[in-house]
């Protein structure tokens, strides 16, 4: 393995799943150890960088891209999900709706990112603390996760518990079989439109995702 830094891979991820089903919990618990309790919805699209270290050698650089609440129109656009290489759906286990809408955000990944993208798509059950309200079974979504070809957890945000394995499967597969993503970490860093002054490996990157989109990318497509 190299050292030098600029060897190590760099992987887009975007979080998908209805609003309030724990993605910026999700997302905060895993790169801060951070959580909490009713947390204020998201203001600004952002994305924030992690290094994985997976079987104590590979590593990989992961952007991680939380959405500012437009999920709730389905109006993500191209710049949210260009180049990204794994996708991570959420929903609730204690609420049906928020499952059921993972399959349409199954097809619109598929739409925004073409069929033949080769994208790692994980799906992810959150807050299992709440078992006793859990409505949504780990069988029906085992399954579904299996018939698109995704893999499957459960976490909770609030406990920590499954978070972390989420990310270093996620990035086994990705380092496995997915090409690193198009543009560079830097480059990556550069689109965004203002950065929050430092430039450790866990910054947040808030995003303008009105910017239009002028080039189609060659990634996704
Ligand atoms: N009990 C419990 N609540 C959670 C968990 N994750 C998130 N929440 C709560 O669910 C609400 C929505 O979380 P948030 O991360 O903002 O969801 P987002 O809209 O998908 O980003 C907040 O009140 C969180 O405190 C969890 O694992 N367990
Ligand atoms: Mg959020």
């Amino acid at each position: 393995m190299s050292s030098t830094k600029e060897a190590i891979p760099h992987y887009k991820v975007v979080l998908l799943g209805e609003g309030r089903v724990g993605k910026t919990s999700i997302l905060l618990r895993f790169v801060e150890n951070s959580y909490i309790e009713g947390r204020p919805s998201t203001l600004t699209a952002s994305y924030l960088n992690k290094h994985v270290i997976v079987d104590d050698k590979r590593e990989a650089h992961l952007s991680i891209w939380d959405t500012a609440g437009q999920e709730r129109f389905h109006s993500l656009g191209p710049i949210y999900y260009r180049d990204a290489k794994g996708a991570i759906l959420i929903y609730d286990i204690t609420d049906q709706s928020t499952f059921d809408r993972v399959k349409s955000w199954t097809k619109e990944l598929r739409k925004m990112c073409g069929d033949n993208t080769k994208i790692c798509i994980t799906i992810v059950g959150n807050k299992i603390d709440l078992e006793r309200r859990r409505v949504v079974s780990q069988q029906s979504a085992k399954k579904y996760a299996e018939g698109v070809g995704a893999t499957y957890f459960e976490v909770s945000a609030k406990t920590g518990r499954g978070v972390e394995d989420v990310f270093q499967e996620l990035t086994k597969v990705l380092l496995a079989t997915v090409n690193p993503s198009c543009r560079s970490r830097s480059s990556l860093v550069d689109a965004s439109s203002s950065m929050m002054g430092k430039s450790s490996s866990q910054d947040l990157h808030r995003i303008d995702l009105s910017r239009k989109e002028v080039t189609k990318s060659s990634c996704c497509s």
